[in-house]
């Protein structure tokens, strides 16, 4: 099993060693019902696609992680307290970073980082969703996860839990304006944006 978030990519190699026709699908019946599937049929194989619900499982990032020495120290820290008000514009739930949802008209906030240096991001998530974040032009490196300092797990996407903390840490080393946001697409609407300026 895989948990895959918004523009999240994940490479896995499967040994083919279960002859069938078989679903390969949404852990949610109603998603997979409704189209998030598709069939693996092995050669020399017919019948109805089956699918077997698995055991409970729960994604852990930390299985990742490499084990050993913590990550780097960062120069500076950026706290994000990540917030909703629900049903607040016209019945969608806006998405505030630091009580500040992001404006399109202003193009604001601008976090001002400087060049070379390395930051940390640290988040907490005062509301039950789950976000997919993502930084552009940049690889990050998550450095802690739910009270478990971690290193060596290089991403660009990572989703953060519902009420969960996390940090990731990069390298200020992209000239000019990079997006930060949330990738689910309605939160990212309505505020979950923040824009880093490197001079
Ligand atoms: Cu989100």
């Amino acid at each position: 099993m895989l948990w895959i978030g918004t523009a999240e990519r994940v490479s896995a190699l499967v040994e083919m060693d279960r002859p069938g026709v078989w679903v390969l699908g949404d852990l949610s019946d109603d998603d997979r019902k409704n189209g998030m599937g598709t069939v693996v049929e092995y050669a020399g194989r017919s019948g109805s696609p089956r699918w077997i619900a698995p055991p409970h499982f729960t994604w852990d990032y930390r299985d990742f992680a490499r084990p050993g020495s913590p990550a780097a120290r960062p120069d500076h820290v950026i706290d994000l307290l990540v917030e909703k008000r629900n049903a607040a514009d016209r019945g969608f739930n806006v998405w505030t970073l630091n009580g500040v949802p992001f404006s399109m008209d202003t193009n604001k906030p601008v976090l001002d980082i400087d060049r070379g240096r390395r930051y940390r991001m640290r988040f907490r998530n005062a509301t039950d969703d789950i976000h997919p974040l993502h930084l552009h032009r940049h690889t990050f490196e998550v450095t802690h996860i739910a009270g478990t300092p971690t290193h060596g797990l290089d991403k660009d996407v990572v989703m953060l839990g519902g009420y969960q903390a996390l940090d990731f840490d990069f390298t200020a080393d992209q000239p000019g304006l990079s997006l930060f946001h949330c990738h689910q697409q309605l939160h990212m609407d309505y505020g979950f944006m923040i824009l880093l300026r490197r001079s």
